[in-house]
């Protein structure tokens, strides 16, 4: 029996978040709470340079970011290129809450936040405006890069967690500043329903961290939730959505990508293209990091 409540989320830094989370599913609440509170810990984190404060501007400095959320009963919320707001996850979460609507985007979005309370704040932080300067200075191409430790250019660090919190109710949230140096107005699949995250409560969810385009062009994390339905454990249905990708896309060697994925009843996996793919995982039984198995070797 697969141990319940249970958080996980993609990268070293879902451990602090699954932290978080923790707090509120060791006292028994509710899995939405626990992943919005979770990812808000690395948004507010001007060290974490992949998302909310702090994240990598794009290819003209602004600092634009993509979050989604998702109940157990399949209610979805998102933001696509939100600026100025520290917590675009909680923004997703009213969009789900308050409107008829699933997505806002852009100057909507930043209207609609300001308009629940939220307040404007500059997320381009001293040390990120210095790196984009230089940057562009170097460069003005954008190539995105797979995972190399502790370089700038690491394109890959969405947060992305899953709760099943103790009464069985599983929610997903996401959240990130996107690809580094993107080009301006570029949205990935962070925000995108059944690509960046998908929940569907009767069976289980899914999430994605790498070239959100791969995962955009075969709607990853819907892909693990089907497989899932079909009878797949949660690391086998991640490995054969990262196989869809590696069949679709010719040059997928220059990209990584990283899918996690949590059963109803608790059972968790991952899979990813590249290795390195660490995600962090707490339940009664394990608190720690886990590295994922991959494609390439
Ligand atoms: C995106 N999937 O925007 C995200 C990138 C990522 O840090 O994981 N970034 O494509």
């Amino acid at each position: 029996e697969p141990c319940k409540p249970v958080v996980i989320s993609t990268w070293n830094h879902g451990l602090p978040a699954n932290e978080e989370a923790w707090k509120i599913l060791a006292g028994n609440g509710y899995s939405l709470d626990a992943v919005e509170a979770g990812v808000r810990v690395p948004e507010a984190d001007p060290e974490v340079i992949t998302v909310g404060y702090g994240g990598i501007p794009d290819a003209k400095g602004k600092v634009t970011l993509d979050a989604c959320i998702m109940n157990e009963k399949g209610d979805a919320g998102s933001v696509a290129y939100l600026q100025h707001i520290m917590h675009p996850v909680s923004v997703a979460r009213l969009v789900m809450e308050k409107t008829p609507h699933v997505m806002l985007s852009g100057k909507g979005a930043l209207k609609f936040a300001l308009a629940n309370g939220f307040e404007k704040e500059k997320l381009l932080t001293h040390d990120m405006r210095k790196r984009w300067k230089k940057w562009k200075k170097e460069k003005r191409e954008f190539s995105p890069k797979i995972n190399i430790e502790n370089q700038l250019e690491e394109n890959h660090d969405t947060i992305s967690m899953l709760a099943v919190d103790s009464d069985g109710r599983l929610c997903g949230a996401c959240t990130t500043s996107g690809m580094a140096f993107k080009m301006h107005g570029r949205v990935g699949d962070s925000p995108i329903i059944g690509a960046g995250l998908f929940v569907d409560g009767e069976v289980g969810g899914a999430a994605a961290t790498g070239s959100g385009e791969l995962v955009m062009k075969t709607l990853g994390s819907f892909l693990v939730v089907e497989f899932m339905r079909n009878g797949m454990s949660p690391a086998k249905a991640c490995e054969e959505a990262v196989k869809r990708i590696v069949k679709k896309v010719p040059d997928y060697e220059n990209h990584q990508i990283g899918y996690i994925a949590l059963s109803k009843s608790g059972e968790y996996g991952a899979f990813s293209l590249q290795p390195g793919f660490d995600y962090a995982v707490k339940n009664h039984e394990f608190t720690g990091l886990k590295e994922a198995e991959a494609w390439l070797k």
